[in-house]
């Protein structure tokens, strides 16, 4: 049976091998600048593969991409997205920490803000979305992972968790509720105070991730075949249990945002927390020389 073939929308630079890598029979490509998104029309599915070398980082463009990509792909009335990294080693890396080191503060309201809505678009989204984790996902990565429907991760040397508090700043209730909705308060207590990463089989035992693979070729078969899974279940009464469990967090966090941005908005410009963002981003520069 032949597909009907639409032709690439390219937004930022793909070379041809990639292209030629891509472009599959039924599928098409939308390469932004951060984000490439392959759609499936017959399936009415796409994989979101991040691509932000080196590390994937959600900086202030990469956020904007993301809720702007899901958004596209709502409006086009799509049913479920797959998420996914182009590095072989990270998922994403959470924040820039660029973004948070010696900012302005009308740069760090924005980028804040983005953060926000970001969140607040992938968690409430109708889209039915698998996490396919191909790596490390720390802070910002891990609440793109425990805010999709389902996640699945290769089990290999790499780690997932909410390390802000190494970083010098406490995660705000938003983000602490998704790991207290994951594993219980006693246990994302613990793991917050301790900047706790977790390998990819204390992630699956604490309810971080839903499935691991034991290969990475395993990862995407995987994800397709639980977002499958899920989309046999009838749309509207998926979407409806969805909202019904995470709307009241989102209206909560819409309750109290701008005080949200406040408050990290002070944290941050600190002395005492640039002093520590400071030496976390020199040693992660120099860890490798
Ligand atoms: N932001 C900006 N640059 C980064 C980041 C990042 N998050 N992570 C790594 N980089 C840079 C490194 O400095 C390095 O730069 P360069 O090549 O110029 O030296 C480059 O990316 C490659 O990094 P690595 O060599 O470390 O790459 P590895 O593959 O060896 O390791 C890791 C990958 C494990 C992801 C590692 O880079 C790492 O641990 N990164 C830091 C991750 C982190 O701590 N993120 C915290 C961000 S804060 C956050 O997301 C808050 C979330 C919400 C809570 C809010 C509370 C207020």
């Amino acid at each position: 049976m032949l597909f009907k073939m639409r032709p690439f929308q390219i937004y930022g630079k793909l070379s041809a091998p990639k292209l030629n890598h891509l472009f599959k029979v039924g599928t098409y490509n939308c390469v932004r600048n951060l984000v490439n998104v392959i759609q499936d029309e017959k399936n009415g599915t796409a994989r979101v593969m991040l691509q932000k070398p080196p590390v994937n980082s959600l900086s202030l463009e990469m956020l904007n991409e993301l809720t702007s990509t899901i958004k596209d792909l709502e409006e086009k009335k799509l049913r479920g997205i797959i998420i996914s990294s182009d590095s072989s080693r990270v998922f994403c890396a959470g924040l820039d920490i660029t973004e948070l080191y010696k900012p302005s503060e009308e740069r760090l309201r924005i980028f804040w803000k983005a953060f926000q809505t970001f969140w607040k678009t992938l968690y409430s989204t109708p889209l039915v979305t698998v996490a396919a984790v191909n790596g490390h996902a720390p802070a910002g990565g891990c609440v793109m992972v425990l805010s999709c429907d389902h996640s699945i991760m290769v089990n290999s040397d790499v780690r997932i968790g909410l390390n802000e508090s190494l970083l010098g700043f406490a995660a705000p209730k938003w983000v602490r509720l998704l790991l207290v909705n994951a594993c219980k308060n006693r246990a994302a207590e613990h793991a917050l105070k301790i900047s706790k990463l977790f390998t990819p089989k204390e992630a699956l035992d604490f309810g971080i991730v839903d499935e691991l693979v034991d290969s990475s070729s395993d990862l995407l078969p995987k994800a397709e075949e639980a977002l499958n899974q899920l989309l046999k279940v009838p749309a509207l009464a998926f979407q409806k249990e969805k909202l019904s469990f995470r709307k009241p967090f989102v209206d909560d966090l819409i309750s109290y945002e701008d005080q949200d941005t406040d408050d990290v908005v002070k944290v941050f410009l600190q002395d005492e927390t640039q002093n520590i963002i400071g030496k976390y981003l020199e040693n992660l520069k120099t860890k490798k020389k």
